[in-house]
């Protein structure tokens, strides 16, 4: 397969700094490298340039930490994106979870005059489904999913023009931290969220099944990995640690499963903090995740 590496990195969306480090941190684990060995031809398309909040006033607006650069990014995201060729794989790196907005729409527009449906899996111990009004922080990357799909502040939600993802098109998986007004709209949208409870009880052998039956309508699969997804102990290189995660190994079953499928078009791996990390700890175990998910097998 053709890999396409594109870089986003920003933590304006976070609480804290240094998941801005998390391309550079991805690289230096051996990404490329760990790609090409697999077969795959890889193309290193650099990064998006993204505003430093130290040449920044810490603005916010309407509930919305840093809005406008964010908008900035996610919009050159989106560009970028969308003019990839439709046979390449999309891997972006971030950055905080913001960055998704502009990378799920720029997937699901990339080479799409039909209109054909995009499926999302959000692998995250968040469920990243606040509006500006039920967030507690009024950091955007506890935001992304709702203005992905149609909720929220109309510039961030409009990034895709008329484009917009359906509530029932989204799988989340490895939830554990959900903020009160954030379940009410998680609910009321009628989106599928298999928490940690779910992952114990079923496995994550049946929660791939259900989740590839569900989305059996989408022709393009989106995969977004946030590293706090896997328990603290796996990836302590992460802004918003939540203890009781998933294992390193049911992390790679999951992306095991998925490669299997081979419906995925297109990867995110967020939210990788270098700076609290434990010599590069996180970075390594999400490319291994990255490598499983394009196609690494043990035997
Ligand atoms: N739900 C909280 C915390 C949070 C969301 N995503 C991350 N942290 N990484 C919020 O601020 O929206
Ligand atoms: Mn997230
Ligand atoms: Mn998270």
């Amino acid at each position: 397969m053709n890999v396409s590496i594109l870089g986003i990195p920003m933590d304006l969306g976070a609480g804290r700094r240094g998941v801005d480090m998390g391309p550079s941190a991805l690289r230096n684990a051996h990404l490329a490298t760990r790609l090409r060995e697999l077969g795959h031809e890889v193309h290193d398309l650099g990064d998006i340039g993204v505003a430093l909040p130290e040449t920044l006033d810490k603005h916010e607006e309407a509930g919305l930490v840093f809005l406008e650069p964010i908008l900035d990014a996610c919009r050159s995201t989106v560009g970028r994106v969308a003019e990839l060729p439709a046979d390449t794989f999309p891997l972006t790196l971030g950055g905080d979870h913001s960055v998704a907005m502009g990378t799920v729409t720029g997937n699901a527009l990339r080479g799409n005059p039909a209109g054909e449906r995009t499926g999302l899996i959000w692998v995250d111990a968040h469920t990243d489904y606040n509006t500006p009004r039920s967030s507690p922080s009024g950091n955007i990357h506890g935001m992304p999913v709702a203005h992905l799909t149609g909720l929220g502040d109309a510039r961030l939600s409009g990034l895709g023009g008329p484009w917009q993802l359906r509530p029932e098109d989204i799988v989340m998986i490895g939830i554990r931290s959900v903020d009160r007004h954030e379940r009410d709209l998680l609910r009321e949208a009628g989106i599928q969220a298999y928490t940690m409870k779910e992952v114990d009880q079923m496995g994550i052998t049946r929660i791939v099944e259900e989740t590839l039956e569900r989305l059996s309508g989408v022709t393009r699969l989106h995969v977004s990995f946030d590293a706090d997804a896997l328990d603290p102990s796996v990836c302590p290189g992460v802004g918003t640690p939540v203890p009781g995660g998933l294992t390193y190994r049911e992390g790679h079953l999951l992306m095991e499963l998925l490669s299997e499928s081979g419906r995925v078009t297109s990867m995110d791996i967020v939210e990788v903090n270098p700076v609290l990390d434990l010599h590069n700890q996180t970075a390594e175990v999400m490319v291994g995740m990255a490598a499983s998910l394009l196609g690494q097998r043990i035997l």
